[in-house]
């Protein structure tokens, strides 16, 4: 706690304070439910959060700095409360106030339902990166959507995946958000474009034929010892025709609720996909909606601040995550062009200043594209400039490589190949100043093979910036006795400096340093298997490696793989009088798209092979499979802290970065992992002797597909990989049903499995070797894990939001 917070925070006002707002929820203190009282106490420190909100709205300084605008569709913020406390300085004194109502700060953060306004990777980094702009102070927006339902929440029936709907906020509301009428915008859609003439000039304008009106939640985004407070303002879709009230005194229920059913659905909920594009129109209504409404609240800020529109870029950048928002560009052209009324130049000149774009993912599947009948009938207007700016850089094509119609068709914004399509890459990189990728091998990948003509024509556009992780969420928070030690030997100010971990390298061969920091790992370790005992009834030992895989479930992201590898440790114990290992508990977390079929079929096989391993005794504590289901970042404060090996397996060239892994190694696991993503970075900081790096590279990778990929060959030749996957036919794992997993061992046998599972195998599974035998060396181990602490430091947000400031955005920090 800085000295200034200790001094303002007054225990009895906020303990009456918390009375006071549980009688306002209509309960009384000694009746009260602990959910009750959670959001009392949520309520309470929002109070303090919303003050500071509107102060930093109102700080002069900032209005007349410049600020990023983060537009992202997903923010996967996780739970508010307990991270506030942190950045509040408050953790320790809030947790003294509530004993002294008899409550128990732990029980009462676990009753908060996560926020899950995200799907995993892009939306999970976005939520970090608004945690970073605050604790540095860099001016900052964020911008969502206000999905009344969040990603689905996932249990399992007999093994498969079920979905349910994620009402985050019901019954009571969340007690964090803060509704902005007075910044709600209309917005609108379909219709048609009209000429008008004034003075001579003849103008566009669009007349929607929908009007759908956006309105405001504010979330607060706390900075870390800071008194910061950004707003997360996320949109939510609300009728704009009132209610009708004589249909409805008419017996006409239905019509009477229609332009509210309408409405309502546009923001209802988050699209459950992962890397893919499921090109919906109400995905790209959700789009428009979302970037319409954040480009008039930011051009409303910078009016209202004084500022000239042609000043734009000077004061506000607008950063694209993915191509979600890429509408957001035409957007503000249309603006400029039909209600500001500048010309062409003037506009463009203003907009491509001020977008800059990052792309997260290389996976064509996961490449937006909108056939151009749709935007032309949802969004006229835009359909039309979006030809203008296509128009105008083909000329700019033709200039750079005079009659080259091959490079004209790759580069173009419209893809008139089949049905036209608009490519929403191609849109943002042409009107952005900077694109980024997201660690250095995928922005290499991102310029030779994604982008290589834009590349040429825009040398330098297109950038590196390595991802990063919140340390205070993913350390400070999640881990609090690893936090404690490392502040014991390191002083307090790592959470804010990360780098500064380096300085528990020194203590990596000290014995006893080795001994408490592998007793915390056990700690977290049994927190974790209490947390499976009760909710799945599997008792777990804790001596064994926690062998970890939390991610989406994708073919890229090889989770299969891993399963083959389960399966070959489990024949081997039974087969192998002479086989030894030490004890493993191997767990997963992922939830599939719930139209990714393949997807679900790993799901139900690691389930399916689970079951059978646990409930086999002539395996013991040897070897546990445990599927922990409807993985959200709650569940993965738990398991990080916990793991001792962090699979990140995904085939070269697929990953753009990871995060997983940063944070795993954070918390002292080591990672088994290719040389994909931000792996390699990670591998350049620990050192080969504390990763375990395996399989092909990128370019083994396109090496093996030249040659030919023939997987039957390589399933002939190795008997413990055709083994496992044989043993997916019968029924090993499905009494009664044999067959039932086929589609597992389809997807890997047939010559064309993009992700070269079977290739990768041997090595996996050589690597998993080298775990086991230096695992069961304690001290070693605990050596290696302390180096993955004390060497990942680069891996804090903090360091690529400066990254994002100083090569891209050029923002001051505004201190209060
Ligand atoms: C993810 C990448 O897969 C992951 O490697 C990276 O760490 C993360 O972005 C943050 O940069 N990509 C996505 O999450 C993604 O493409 N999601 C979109 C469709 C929702």
């Amino acid at each position: 706690m800085t000295p200034k917070q200790q001094h303002a925070f007054d225990k009895s006002a906020f303990k009456i304070s918390m009375v006071q707002h549980l009688t306002q929820l209509g309960h009384a203190p000694d009746t009260a439910q602990l959910r009750d009282w959670y959001l009392a106490l949520g309520r309470a420190l929002a109070e303090h959060t919303t003050s500071d909100l509107v102060a930093t709205e109102h700080d002069q300084a900032i209005k007349q700095a410049k600020s990023v605008n983060y537009l992202s569709l997903e923010f996967l913020i996780g739970r508010l409360t307990g991270n506030n406390l942190i950045s509040m300085g408050l953790y320790d004194a809030i947790a003294d106030a509530v004993s002294e109502l008899g409550l128990g700060l732990t029980d009462l953060l676990e009753q908060e339902r996560d926020p899950s306004l995200g799907n995993g990777g892009l939306g999970r980094l976005a939520a970090c990166f608004m945690d970073s702009l605050a604790a540095q102070q860099y001016p900052a927006v964020g911008y969502g959507l206000h999905y009344e339902y969040g990603l689905f929440r996932q249990s399992f029936h007999e093994g498969a995946q079920q979905e349910a709907p994620d009402a985050w906020r019901e019954p009571e509301g969340y007690p964090w958000e803060l509704v902005r009428p007075e910044l709600s915008q209309i917005i609108g859609f379909y219709g048609h474009v009209e000429v008008v003439e004034e003075a001579g000039h003849t103008y566009r304008q669009w007349v929607p034929s929908l009007k759908i009106q956006a309105m405001p939640w504010d979330l607060p985004i706390v900075g870390y010892q800071s008194n910061t407070v950004y707003p997360l303002r996320l949109w939510e879709g609300r009728a704009l025709t009132p209610f009708a009230l004589d249909a409805f005194n008419a017996g006409d229920y239905t019509h009477a609720q229609q332009a509210d059913i309408d409405a309502g659905n546009l923001t209802k909920v988050l699209y459950p996909n992962d890397n893919h594009d499921a090109g919906k129109t109400l995905r790209l209504m959700q789009q428009y909606f979302h970037s319409a409404a954040s480009v008039a609240d930011i051009l409303r800020r910078h009016l209202e601040a004084g500022h000239a529109l042609a000043a734009l870029p000077e004061y506000e950048t607008i950063q694209l995550n993915d191509t979600h928002p890429t509408i957001a560009i035409p957007e503000l052209m249309r603006v400029l062009l039909d209600d500001y009324r500048l010309g062409w130049d003037e506009a463009w000149s203003i907009a491509s200043r001020t977008f800059a774009y990052t792309n997260h993912t290389l996976l064509p599947e996961a490449l937006e594209t909108w056939s151009e009948a749709l935007i032309a009938r949802l969004l006229p207007r835009h359909m039309e400039i979006i030809f203008e700016i296509n128009h105008r850089f083909m000329q700019e094509v033709e200039a750079k490589w005079p009659d080259d119609v091959a490079k004209k068709q790759v580069l173009s914004v419209i893809d008139d190949k089949g049905e036209r399509m608009v490519r929403m890459a191609n849109l943002c990189v042409v009107g952005s100043y900077a694109v980024n990728g997201v660690a250095a091998l995928h922005s290499q990948l991102v310029k030779r093979d994604l982008f290589p003509e834009f590349d040429a024509l825009y040398p330098g556009r297109i950038q590196n910036v390595t991802n990063g992780i919140t340390p205070r969420r993913w350390l400070k928070f999640c881990n609090p006795d690893l936090s404690n030690l490392i502040s014991e030997k390191i002083g307090e100010q790592w959470p804010a400096q990360l780098e500064q971990l380096e300085q528990i390298a020194q203590y990596a061969d000290d014995t006893a340093f080795q001994k408490i920091f592998m007793d915390v790992k056990k700690r977290n370790k049994q927190r974790l298997a209490g947390w499976v005992k009760e909710h799945l009834d599997i008792t777990l030992n804790t001596d064994a490696i926690f062998d970890v895989q939390i991610k989406r479930l994708h073919e890229y992201k090889r989770q299969h793989l891993n399963l083959l590898h389960v399966i070959s440790l489990y024949q081997r114990l039974l087969n192998e009088p002479d086989f030894d290992m030490a004890p493993r508990v191997v767990f997963f977390a992922a939830k599939a798209a719930p139209g990714y079929e393949l997807a679900k079929s790993i799901i139900y096989a690691i389930n399916k092979v689970a079951e059978t391993i646990n409930n086999d005794p002539r395996v013991g504590d040897k070897l546990k499979v445990v599927f922990i289901p409807d993985y959200r970042v709650s569940m993965a404060e738990i398991i990080i802290p916990a793991a001792d090996v962090s699979e990140q397996i995904s085939m070269a060239g697929k990953e753009a970065s990871g995060t997983g892994n940063m944070k795993m190694a954070l918390n002292g696991a080591l990672t088994i992992g290719t040389m994909d993503g931000a792996n390699v970075e990670i591998r350049e900081e620990v050192g080969d002797d504390n990763i375990y790096i395996f399989g092909l590279d990128v370019d083994g990778v396109s090496e093996l597909r030249q040659k030919g990929y023939q997987p039957e060959a390589v399933y002939h030749s190795q008997p413990l990989l055709k083994a496992a996957l044989d043993s997916l036919l019968d029924e090993t794992f499905t009494p009664g049903q044999p067959g039932a997993l086929r589609p597992v061992f389809d997807s890997v046998m047939g010559s064309g499995d993009p992700y070269l599972c079977l290739a990768d195998f041997a090595d996996y599974v050589r690597a998993h070797n080298d775990i086991d035998r230096d695992y069961r060396d304690a001290s070693q181990w605990a050596r290696k894990a302390i180096l993955n602490t004390a060497l990942v430091g680069k891996f804090s947000s903090d360091r690529s939001i400066r990254d994002y400031v100083n090569n891209i955005w050029q923002l001051e920090a505004i201190k209060r």
